[in-house]
């Protein structure tokens, strides 16, 4: 017998619509015993939240998340408001009772991302993360294979995730601004690699250095009331904005376009991490190289559904980079309640696949790849602050003293 799961999603905008259709289509994917219901979707006035309500299948649309997450009929608060209001009603939810979910990065700040994890420890309640690159299935074997020490004992990583979206037309939002996002490319960017490293590798970054952090365009057009998603300008904002009046206003860059740091791990290894907003050609570029005694996997995002291994322990001669298509219904994960071998998936399936295994999560079950919950999501912003903080010192910081 399916039991209903009803979540109340905070916020809209490109996130919510990616969640949106990860609680609409994951119980036609998969088969939970918890059915996700789109109860209600809450949003600011100006962002009609009626509107996006009717486009995105939701039964209820409001303007005052603090009476929804209250609401007893809520099983689980989805949060997916910029940044700066991620705390309030993650710990909202939380005091209510409800479980919750949480966009990255998990906060704009360390100390929130603290009072996250702290509020989710105290109340006992499942929380999650959508670092939701984990799920690819490219990711989700690599993620095997380090495990079953298939590449060894792992000596590099060098991971980035580069887009080229915020040039010099791009207005105002509340992307740019420190008191709403926390920081850039930064904890936009490099939150998701560390995750996706910290998760396939086990390994724990112990040191940070050579960071550093840079704001190439220091001031942006102001469009109007709504700073947008930043990176979903409405038409309307596009126009202005290529041929917007010279008295238009401008508002100040107050975070990094890039941020690049040094790592040590806990096991002797060594990283490079790299962040980037204005990387030009490189649209949605996440990837890693992972470098281990008995062999490497590589991975990037724009072709999300292909591995790339090189097993070391094969006689040299024949040694080379095999290219795997992560599609096999039987070996790679999720895949087989989506599509035959090699009719490959989009960026939706890692947050429909994600929506399922916060389901089995909720109903006692394992999910099908470890979820982040606050805790382990502070711990990457842990990694993420030590980056700044090095980058203002010009120094090495250890993270014992990031706490
Ligand atoms: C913008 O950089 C963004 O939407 C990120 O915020 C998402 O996490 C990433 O999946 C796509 O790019």
């Amino acid at each position: 017998m399916t039991k209903n799961l009803n979540v109340a999603m905070v916020g809209q905008g490109f996130m919510g619509r990616s969640h949106s259709v990860a609680w609409g289509q994951v119980n036609r994917y998969f088969a939970p015993s918890r059915k996700a219901v789109l109860h209600t979707v809450c949003g600011q006035e100006f962002e009609n939240p009626q509107a996006f309500a009717n486009r995105w299948d939701w039964n209820h649309a409001s303007t005052d998340w603090e009476n929804v997450v209250k609401n007893p009929e809520i099983g689980l608060v989805d949060v997916v408001t910029p940044n700066f209001m991620h705390a309030p009603v993650a710990k909202a939810a939380l005091a209510a009772g409800k479980a919750c979910a949480c966009e990255k990065p998990v906060a704009g700040t360390l100390a929130e991302a603290r009072e996250m994890a702290e509020a989710a420890q105290k109340a006992g309640i499942d929380t999650f993360v959508w670092f939701c690159y984990r799920r690819a299935p490219a990711v989700a074997l690599a993620y095997k294979l380090v495990h079953d020490g298939v590449i060894g004992e792992i000596r590099h990583i060098r991971a980035s995730y580069l887009q080229d979206w915020a040039d010099e037309s791009v207005p105002f939002a509340w992307r740019f601004k420190k008191e709403l996002a926390g920081s850039g490319a930064h904890g936009d960017l490099n939150a998701h690699i560390v995750d996706m490293t910290r998760f396939i590798s086990g390994l724990t970054v112990t040191e940070v250095s050579g960071a550093v952090a840079e704001t190439f365009v220091k001031k942006r057009k102001i469009l109007g009331p709504d700073s947008g998603g930043g990176i979903q300008m409405t038409d309307e904002q596009l126009r202005y904005a290529k041929t917007g009046s010279e008295s238009v206003q401008y508002g100040d860059v107050t975070v990094d376009d890039a941020v690049a740091f040094i790592v040590r791990y806990d096991n002797g290894a060594i990283g490079t991490y790299e962040a980037a907003r204005q990387a030009t050609g490189n649209l949605n570029a996440n990837g890693f190289e992972i470098n281990g005694t008995k062999g490497s996997l590589k991975f990037n995002f724009e072709k999300m559904n292909v591995l790339t291994y090189y097993d070391a322990t094969r006689p040299r001669a024949v040694q080379g980079w095999t290219e795997i298509l992560c599609t096999h219904g039987g070996d790679h994960p999720y895949v087989a309640n989506y599509w035959p071998d090699g009719h490959l998936i989009g960026y939706e399936h890692g947050f429909i696949s994600m929506a399922y295994d916060i389901l089995l999560q909720l109903d006692g079950q394992t999910p099908t790849v470890p979820l982040p919950d606050f805790e382990d999501a502070y711990q990457t912003q842990r990694v993420l602050e030590a980056a700044l903080v090095a980058a203002e010192r010009k120094s090495a910081v250890s993270l014992d003293e990031i706490r």
